[in-house]
C-alpha cells in the first residue's frame, strides 16, 4: 500500500548551521558510518511516498562538516524522503569515490545492472526500514528475496528498527544470508536502563557474529537531551562487548529531530566516552567501518 506524504511543506531544518569544533580529535582515517544526504530537491527530488519533507543537505554541506569534524570518510545511508530513487546518494558517492561507500533502498524487482551500477559506485548494504512512520510497510518475502540479491555481490544489510518489534522480527533476521547492521542500538528505551530485558535482548542477539550493531544517535534516544550522558552506558556496553562489531556515525542531517537542533561537534565528543580507549576508538572508527565497506583489514 503506498500511501502520499504527511505533508509535503518543508520541514524545518533539523541540522545545525554551525557546530562547535569538537574537542576530540579522531583518529587520522576516521569514518562517520551513518549520515545521509537530502537533495538538493531541484536536482533530486523527494519521493512522492515520502513522509517528510526534509530542507535540502546536498553532498557540499556533509563533506564540509566532515572536515570540520576531523573525519575522513561517510558512509551515506538512503533516507526515506528519497524512497527508492538512489540518485541523490550515487551523485555523492561518484563525487568523492574513495572516501564514501553507501547503503542503498531498493525493490525486489531491480535488475542485475543496476544493482552492479550501484556496486560500482560504491554501494555495499541495502537498508530495511520497519518504521511506519518513515515507510509503507514492506512484505518479508521482498525483503527476503533482495537479500539473497544482494548477498550474491557481497553487500549486507542495514536494518532500523524499534526495540519493541525486536522480538517478533529477530527470527527473520536470524534467517537473513548477509551481516546485519542494526541501526541506532535498535532504539532502546533510556529511561528503562542497560539492564532492562529489551536491550539484554539485543546483546543476546549481538552473540551471533552476523550482526553489528551502531552506537550513534544519543540525540534520538535521550530523555535527559544535550550532553547526553544518560545515552552514553549504552553504546559503552556495546563497545566493551562487541568491539570488532560496532561502527558510530553522526546521522548528519538528523531527519525529523524535532525535540533539538544536536550540535554534531558535541556528538563527536561523546565518543571518548563510549570508546574509553584508544584501541577501541580505532576499531569504532576506523577498522570496522574500513573492514565492512571498504573491505580492508
Ligand atoms: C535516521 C533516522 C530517521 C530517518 C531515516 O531514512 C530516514 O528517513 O532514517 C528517523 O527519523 O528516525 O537514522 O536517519
Amino acid at each position: 500500500m503506498t500511501t502520499e506524504p504527511r505533508t509535503t511543506s518543508i520541514e524545518p531544518a533539523t541540522f545545525h548551521p554551525n557546530p562547535s569544533k569538537p574537542t576530540y580529535v579522531p583518529p587520522v582515517g576516521a569514518v562517520d558510518a551513518h549520515c545521509h544526504v537530502f537533495g538538493p530537491a531541484a536536482r533530486f527530488p523527494y519521493a512522492a511516498e515520502r513522509k517528510y519533507t526534509p530542507v535540502d543537505a546536498p553532498k557540499e554541506k556533509l563533506f564540509a562538516l566532515r572536515r570540520h569534524l576531523g573525519f575522513a570518510r561517510n558512509v551515506i545511508v538512503q533516507a526515506s524522503c528519497h524512497g527508492k530513487d538512489n540518485a541523490a546518494l550515487i551523485d555523492a558517492l561518484e563525487a568523492d569515490p574513495q572516501a564514501t561507500r553507501g547503503v542503498a533502498v531498493v525493490d525486489p524487482s531491480i535488475s542485475d545492472a543496476e544493482l552492479e551500477k550501484m556496486d560500482k559506485a560504491g554501494v555495499r548494504a541495502v537498508r530495511f526500514n520497519f518504521l511506519s512512520r518513515l515507510v509503507d510497510t514492506t512484505p518479508r518475502e521482498d525483503f527476503q528475496r533482495i537479500a539473497e540479491r544482494v548477498a550474491k555481490l557481497g553487500w549486507h544489510i542495514v536494518v532500523y528498527f524499534e526495540m519493541p518489534d525486536l522480538p517478533d522480527l529477530a527470527p527473520f533476521l536470524r534467517s537473513l544470508p548477509t551481516t546485519v547492521v542494526i541501526d541506532h542500538m535498535g532504539r532502546p528505551d533510556v529511561a528503562a536502563g542497560v539492564d532492562a530485558a529489551p536491550f539484554r535482548g539485543l546483546m543476546t542477539l549481538l552473540e551471533d557474529d552476523k550482526f553489528w550493531v551502531k552506537v550513534g544517535c544519543p540525540e534520538r534516544l535521550t530523555c535527559d537531551g544535550p550532553p547526553y550522558r544518560d545515552v552514553v552506558p549504552f553504546a559503552r556496553r556495546l563497545v566493551e562487548t562487541y568491539p570488532d562489531r560496532v561502527l558510530w556515525g553522526t546521522d548528519w542531517p538528523h531527519p525529523n529531530m524535532t525535540s533539538h537542533i544536536p550540535d554534531d561537534g558535541l556528538l563527536v565528543d561523546l565518543i571518548p566516552q563510549i570508546a574509553p580507549t584508544l584501541d577501541l576508538q580505532r576499531k569504532l572508527l576506523i577498522h570496522n567501518p574500513l573492514r565492512l565497506y571498504w573491505g580492508e583489514e
